[in-house]
């Protein structure tokens, strides 16, 4: 069912607590917790707790937890302190613009200048 956890997802095991991470929020819908392989000082990676394999298909099914992403981010970022200085959400979507785990997330990457266009 949509949504639903799913036992190969590893970010379903990371809300599980089956696997380990460094969670630095948590609400009733979503998860915030830092990359394991961080490309800024600052980079946590916010996700819903309903299984959906993109930000796409998430928006569409829950339009409402898809804020509750968004809204989760900006409190990351003023955690880290960095919403003064700037930061990045990025939503990659599909393995051609770089999504190699299919569960929903927002990067919040920080803490260094940001170049645009990115890479
Ligand atoms: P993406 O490439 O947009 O699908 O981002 C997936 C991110 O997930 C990537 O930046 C690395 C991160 N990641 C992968 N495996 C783990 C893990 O086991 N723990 C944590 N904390 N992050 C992970």
């Amino acid at each position: 069912m949509a949504g639903e956890p799913q036992a190969d997802c590893l970010f379903c095991k990371i809300i599980a607590k089956e696997v380990p991470a460094t969670v630095v929020r948590e609400t009733e819908t979503t998860v915030a917790f830092r990359d394991i392989n961080p490309q800024a000082p600052t980079h946590v990676l916010v996700i819903p707790k309903a299984h959906y394999p993109d930000a796409a298909s998430l928006a569409a099914a829950e339009p409402l937890i898809a804020a509750d992403i968004l809204r989760e981010a900006g409190e990351v970022a003023a955690g880290e302190e960095i919403d003064g200085s700037g930061y990045r959400v990025v939503f990659n979507t599909g393995a051609g613009a770089g999504q190699t785990v299919f569960h929903a997330h927002a990067h919040v990457l920080g803490g260094r200048g940001l170049n645009w266009p990115p890479g």
